[in-house]
């Protein structure tokens, strides 16, 4: 079957609703992504158009993301209520497939899944959920250096030091902490004891 979307489209698209630094970190994560399905021997196109799509509701306000979510009845927790960014990922599940066509449900569920992990990520969800954090264009989160090499030996065991280092800035910065977060966290912790 012929894919609604190309990759070159995408990437239009994308240049065209992010500003340069957002888009910037979109291509990164699109190739970061790509190198990790080369790593583990997946399909490198899927990872690509995840990557590429996975921060498409990013650069919309919060009351738009609030609103889109209302008009097509996607839940929102009093957490998310109360911290709008956390719908960019859903949100941008529901405009990956509404707005640019993506039908497979492991790409949704690779950016649906993308800013909180949860537990028993799929192959696709591990790679964006762990491209996100270590794509070149980041440069701030502690042990990077370490985490990029832990992700091309051992992806689960990146999926876990990422959580626990994002759980701990956000308790040093109080942040509120999704559930998912936490539960996603303590799946892996118990997975890999
Ligand atoms: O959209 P990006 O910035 O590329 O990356 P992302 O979607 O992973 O979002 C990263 C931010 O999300 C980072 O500042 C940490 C934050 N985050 C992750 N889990 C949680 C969270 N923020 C809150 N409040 N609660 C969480 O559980
Ligand atoms: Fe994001
Ligand atoms: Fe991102």
């Amino acid at each position: 079957m012929k894919k609604a979307y190309s990759l070159k489209k995408l990437r239009k698209s994308m240049e065209k609703i992010q500003d340069p630094k957002r888009y910037e970190h979109t291509l990164g994560v699109e190739y970061t992504a790509a190198a990790l399905a080369m790593r583990y021997g997946r399909n490198v196109s899927d990872a690509q158009v995840a990557g590429l799509l996975h921060d498409c509701a990013k650069c919309l306000s919060d009351q738009k993301r609030l609103s889109i979510c209302k008009k097509n009845q996607i839940s929102i927790s009093d957490l998310e209520k109360r911290n709008p960014f956390l719908l960019h990922a859903k949100v941008g599940a529901y405009l990956a497939k509404e707005k640019y066509g993506i039908q497979d449900p492991d790409i949704l569920n690779a950016i649906q899944n993308h800013t909180t992990g949860r537990p028993g990520m799929g192959f696709l969800e591990k790679i964006v959920f762990v491209a996100d954090y270590i794509e070149p264009g980041r440069k701030s989160a502690p042990n990077l250096t370490e985490i990029r090499k832990l992700a091309f030996a051992d992806l689960d065991r990146a999926v876990l030091k990422i959580l626990e280092d994002t759980l701990k800035y956000l308790q040093t910065s109080d942040g509120e902490i999704d559930p998912m977060s936490e539960k996603t966290r303590c799946y892996y912790r118990e997975k890999l004891l």
